[in-house]
């Protein structure tokens, strides 16, 4: 009796301390002569003092929460990533697919002309970095400009109160303009963008070397009077800016920046809607072309008159002295100069992007689609854009070749206006 009642405490007392070693429940075992099954209830406690489980637990915690912090530091907001597709050339019936991320611009070198017409041209834009730093435009100076070209007319944009107080072209001389680069402020700033400087200065010109990705353009097969003016110098101050357009015609743009420092944003095409794009504007380019902009400043937005803009995806980035950017049919961009930058812009129209300037040709109205012959479509694409060319009524060139005149007598207006 003793003996049980010794056994019946030292079995209360084993439960109490919630003893769960494997030694405890052999005497217990054996004393009974039968096992003694564990007791769920009486495991967890034991489980919690046991030193190993604890340091299991802690460590499973800690690994969970450095995985979680580890997931929420690399986390970033989903980027748009578009699909584009490509013609394999090798197996005409399949498609190539490229998912491209906008999270950054591709800068290439070494990008043979077949890679860059199947991946760029025309569907995403890229920097080429070494197709200019070869090029005698990278040794044009202010001295230089000052020097020999000081008294020349140019025609700026200026504004006193950020892209919106831009009004009217302005025609100074360009020692002048020159003289005031270094002066840019947040709003008011300076910049210099002529069409026709270049156009008049062949020696100029020949410091632009052909560019390898800009061959085969069709803008040459344009009647002189009404091909798109070549070679934009670009030269602005600090903070200088340009609008948020698509370029006329919707051709493939190109920008090569010879100092200073530019930086973009570029809005993959579809989003018309977000930039809130002014509709029904026109421009002479010499040819009639609508005009695609937004009053936006993409790098200073007005959200609360632009609301749909905080939606809008872009790839944005810097470009450097010698670095070329090429800007597909269909981008709208905007270039904003960090520093008093020197660049100069130009266009190209070919095989990926020639129905589209075409189009656009139609719709502005300078030929009805109606005249043209029957087997249009089938002929090859330098034979359809000289037969638009051909087909042009003689007012549209007259109207063309007026335009350039008249733009280049406002010059020599200005020029004859100078004192001395
Ligand atoms: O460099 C710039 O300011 C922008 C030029 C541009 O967008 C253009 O020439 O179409």
């Amino acid at each position: 009796m003793a003996a049980k009642q010794r056994n019946k405490r030292s079995k209360q007392q084993q439960d109490k301390n919630g003893t769960n070693s494997p030694s405890a429940t052999q005497t217990s075992a054996d004393k009974d002569g039968k096992h003694v099954k564990a007791n769920p209830k009486v495991l967890t406690p034991n489980l919690l003092q046991n030193p190993f489980f604890l340091t299991g637990v802690v460590t499973v915690v800690i690994s969970v929460m450095a995985i979680l912090l580890y997931l929420n530091m690399s986390w970033k907001p989903s980027r748009m990533v578009v699909v584009t597709k490509v013609h394999d050339e090798s197996n005409p019936d399949k498609q190539r697919e490229y998912k491209r991320s906008l999270d950054t611009i591709d800068r290439r070198s070494n990008l043979s002309l077949e890679e860059y017409r199947e991946l760029y041209d025309g569907k995403w834009p890229v920097l080429i970095t070494d197709a200019l730093p070869t090029m005698r435009a990278m040794n044009w100076t202010k001295k230089f400009f000052m020097e020999k070209y000081g008294n020349e007319i140019i025609t700026i944009r200026a504004t006193e109160d950020g892209l919106a107080g831009i009004k009217d072209t302005l025609a100074m001389p360009l020692g002048l303009f020159l003289s005031h680069l270094h002066e840019g402020q947040p709003k008011l700033w300076t910049y210099l963008m002529d069409e026709l400087f270049l156009l008049q200065k062949p020696e100029l010109q020949d410091d632009l070397d052909d560019i390898l990705y800009l061959q085969d353009d069709f803008f040459q097969l344009f009647p002189r009077e009404i091909r798109p003016w070549n070679s934009m110098l670009l030269w602005g101050t600090k903070f200088s800016r340009s609008h948020l357009h698509i370029d006329p015609y919707n051709w493939t743009g190109t920008n090569a920046v010879f100092s200073g420092l530019k930086k973009w944003k570029l809005f993959p095409p579809g989003q018309d809607y977000l930039l809130h794009v002014k509709k029904g504007s026109n421009s002479g380019f010499p040819l009639n072309c609508f005009k695609y902009s937004s009053d936006i400043d993409a790098f200073n937005p007005d959200l609360k008159r632009f609301p749909r803009f905080a939606k809008a995806k872009a790839i944005e980035f810097d470009q450097h002295p010698g670095e070329l950017l090429l800007i597909p049919t269909g981008w709208f961009h905007q270039a904003y100069n960090d520093e008093e930058t020197m660049a100069v812009s130009s266009q190209v129209m070919n095989i990926n992007n020639y129905k589209i300037v075409l189009e656009e040709i139609f719709k502005a109205g300078n030929l009805k689609k109606k005249s043209l012959p029957a087997n249009f479509d089938t002929l090859s694409p330098e034979s359809q854009v000289k037969t638009v060319m051909r087909l042009l009524p003689k007012h549209i060139l007259e109207k063309g070749r007026e335009l350039t005149a008249d733009a280049l007598r406002q010059i020599d207006g200005v020029r004859n206006k100078q004192p001395g």
